[in-house]
């Protein structure tokens, strides 16, 4: 079900504190008017898909290929948080609350705030990103993000220059999460050197297929990282924190000779268990079951020169 939002606001209007007001209003009064006639974004007691429509813009960054079913993006997941099956997410993450939420911004910045995340959302114009996602397991698709680059809040956040590293931190709450599995050193965490968070391609992510992001798809905010494997793209982000040190991920802590912290998509340093020179393209009967793998995701002309002189397959 798509559920349009009752005013059209240019783009170009939202990046002023008064049109965010405005908007921020239009939206509380739409969610209102939506629950007070009983429209539902919930189907069969499954969200499966985000109940508000996002104002974006075009960006230059759109691969031209079939975009993976929003049914298949939303239903096959990895956010273990809510169970380790991939259609455990789009069954369970609904009892995520998502509002009110708030992002901490600490460690080595001028000043550490906390900010909502409806602020954030409406900070910069959101553009729609057309990203190829490709996952350690070897599988992957296509998805129309919704957000701007993770760089416009760096900036914002202002680290100091010591501040070599970014770490996100999701949200953990074992109430809202009863599926959570044992055996991970929980919250789920992940980090990036300040020279990829600011790239350009880093994604600060609200949306997906013009709407809210659905839960199991990281609601209300994650990051997304085109040219690393899926791991990396933290969701449901609660705080970004600035240090000097190379900080602690998950993955790389429960198996640091499966999970590098680069985890660039490389076709040629294979998972110790499985080789990662294809891939499989979730649900796209137009394409070959199985596709080579590109360097870097297909985004080497962006990225690769940030590795310069060092040794990917060490680096993994
Ligand atoms: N907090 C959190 N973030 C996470 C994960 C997770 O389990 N928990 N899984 C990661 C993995 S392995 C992948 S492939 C992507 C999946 O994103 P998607 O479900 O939106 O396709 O999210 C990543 N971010
Ligand atoms: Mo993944």
């Amino acid at each position: 079900m798509i559920v349009r939002r009752g005013s059209e606001i240019k783009s170009s209007e939202i990046t002023s504190k008064d049109a965010f007001l405005r908007y921020a209003q239009t939206r509380r009064g739409f969610l209102a008017g939506a629950a007070a006639l009983g429209v539902s974004a919930f189907v069969g007691g499954t969200r499966m898909f985000a109940d508000d429509k996002l104002k974006t813009v075009p960006s230059a960054y759109a691969v031209n290929e079939t975009e993976t079913p929003l049914k298949k993006a939303t239903t096959f997941n990895n956010f273990y948080e809510f169970g380790t099956d991939k259609g455990d997410p789009s069954q369970n993450a609904h009892t995520l609350h998502t509002r009110p939420w708030t992002i901490e911004l600490t460690g080595l910045v001028k000043k550490p705030q906390t900010v909502g995340v409806d602020d954030l959302m409406a900070y910069r114009p959101i553009e729609n990103r057309v990203y190829r996602h490709r996952c350690v397991e070897a599988w992957s698709m296509v998805i129309p993000w919704d957000g701007y680059s993770l760089a416009e809040l760096i900036n914002f956040a202002q680290p100091l220059p010591s501040a070599k590293y970014v770490q996100f931190i999701s949200k953990l709450d074992r109430k809202q999460m009863p599926e959570l599995p044992g055996g991970f050193d929980w919250p789920y965490s992940e980090g990036l050197r300040m020279d990829e968070a600011m790239n350009p391609l880093t994604l600060l992510c609200f949306g997906c297929y013009g709407e809210t992001l659905p839960n199991q798809n990281g609601a209300p905010v994650r990051v997304v990282i085109p040219w690393k494997y899926g791991f990396k793209s933290a969701k449901s982000i609660v705080k970004i924190n600035f240090t000097d040190k190379q900080p602690k991920t998950l993955w790389n802590e429960s198996n640091s000779g499966e999970y590098g912290f680069y985890s660039n998509v490389n076709p040629q340093v294979n998972h110790p268990r499985w080789s990662q020179g294809h891939e499989r393209r979730i649900d796209t009967s137009l394409l070959p079951h199985t596709i080579p793998t590109l360097m870097f995701n297909g985004y080497g002309d962006q990225v690769a020169s940030m590795y310069n002189g060092m040794d990917l397959k060490k680096n993994y």
